[in-house]
C-alpha cells in the first residue's frame, strides 16, 4: 500500500497510468464527498450525528418508522431544507466528467443529497435512496417530494391513501435489490476502483470496493482518515475529495 499526504497532492505514476489506460472504472462514494459542499457527513463529529438528542442510528432506523412516522419526517425535512442553497464541488464534478472519459464507468453512491445528477452525473446507483422522493409505506408508489411540500405530514399516497415516508434505506431495511445486484456486478467488472470520502463500514455498501479487489481491480481510496478499508487498497490518497479527484484528472 502507497500512502500518500494531501499537503502537495502527488499522484503515483502508476496511479497516473492505470487511469489514463483504464477502460471500466467504478467509483464508490459516501457522505465525504458532499462536505466541501456544506453536507454534514455522520461520523467523527459530522453534524448529521445527533437530532433532538437521538443518534442518526435510532431516528434514521426502520424502527423509528414504525414508532414514530412525524419524527422521522421532522429530521429529513430538516435535513432536505439544509439542502436548499447547496451546490455540486469539485468531487462531484470530476465525476460527472469521468462519465464521458472512460469507455465503461459506474457510479455508485451511498449519498441521499442527490448533488452528483446536479453536477451532470447521469446514471447514478443511489444504494440508500433519495432525500427528494417519498414512498408509500402500503403500495410503494414513489413521488418526488418537490410536488408534496405544502402537504401535511406524512404525505398522503394519491394512488392508495397510504402514509408515505422518505423513500431512503435505514438501519435494518433492505437496500434496492436492483440497484445493489447491478452494482455488484459491475464492481466486479472493473478494472480500477475509487472509495470516495465514505467511513466504509456500513454493509452491504462496504462490500463493493472488497469485491472489486477479489475480481482483481486496482483499489484507491481517497479520504482525509483512514478507514477498515484503507489497508486492503492499492493506494490511499489522504485528503479532501474537492482538492483530490480534480489533480486525478488533470
Ligand atoms: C471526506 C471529506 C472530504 C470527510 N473528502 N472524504 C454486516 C456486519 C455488521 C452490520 C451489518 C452487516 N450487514 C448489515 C449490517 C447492519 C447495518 C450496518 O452496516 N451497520 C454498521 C454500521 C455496523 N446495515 C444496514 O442496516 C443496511 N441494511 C441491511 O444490511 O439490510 C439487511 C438487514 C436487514 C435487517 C437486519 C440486518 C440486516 C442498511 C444501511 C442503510 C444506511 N443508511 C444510512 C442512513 C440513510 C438515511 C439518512 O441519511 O439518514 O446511510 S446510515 C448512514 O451511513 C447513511 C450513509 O449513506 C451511510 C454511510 O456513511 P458514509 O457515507 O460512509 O459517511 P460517514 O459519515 O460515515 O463517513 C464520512 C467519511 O468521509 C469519513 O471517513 C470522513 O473521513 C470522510 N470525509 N470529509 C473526502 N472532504
Ligand atoms: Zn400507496
Amino acid at each position: 500500500m502507497t500512502k500518500q499526504t494531501a499537503d502537495s497532492i502527488s499522484i503515483s505514476d502508476e496511479l497516473r497510468a492505470r487511469i489514463r489506460n483504464a477502460r471500466r472504472v467504478f467509483v464508490l462514494t459516501g457522505a465525504g464527498v458532499s462536505a466541501e459542499s456544506g453536507v454534514p457527513t455522520f461520523r467523527g463529529g459530522g453534524a448529521s450525528a445527533v437530532w433532538k438528542g437521538l443518534p442518526f442510528e435510532v431516528i434514521s432506523s426502520a424502527e423509528m418508522v414504525e414508532r414514530d412516522l412525524g419524527a422521522v419526517w421532522e429530521w429529513f425535512d430538516y435535513r432536505l431544507d439544509s439542502l436548499g442553497h447547496v451546490e455540486p464541488n469539485p468531487a462531484h464534478r470530476t465525476i460527472a466528467r469521468w462519465q464521458d472519459r472512460f469507455e465503461d464507468f459506474t457510479l455508485v453512491t451511498q449519498n441521499i443529497d442527490g448533488l452528483h445528477a446536479a453536477a451532470g452525473s447521469r446514471e447514478v446507483l443511489e444504494l440508500h435512496g433519495n432525500i427528494r422522493r417519498a414512498r408509500c409505506v402500503k403500495c410503494e408508489a414513489r413521488e418526488a417530494l418537490d410536488k408534496m411540500n405544502a402537504e401535511p405530514r406524512p404525505p398522503v399516497c394519491r394512488a392508495c391513501g397510504g402514509a408515505m415516508r422518505p423513500d431512503v434505506v435505514l438501519f435494518g431495511e433492505l437496500l434496492p435489490a436492483d440497484v445493489f445486484r447491478v452494482a455488484a456486478e459491475r464492481a466486479a467488472a472493473c478494472e480500477l476502483c475509487f472509495v470516495v470520502g465514505t467511513s466504509a463500514i456500513v454493509y452491504p455498501a462496504a462490500q463493493l470496493p472488497l469485491v472489486a479487489r477479489r475480481a482483481g481491480a486496482y483499489l484507491v481510496e481517497i479520504n482525509p482518515e483512514p478507514t477498515p478499508l484503507s489497508e486492503l487498497c492499492h493506494e490511499t490518497i489522504a485528503g479532501r475529495a474537492g482538492e483530490v479527484l480534480p489533480v486525478l484528472d488533470a
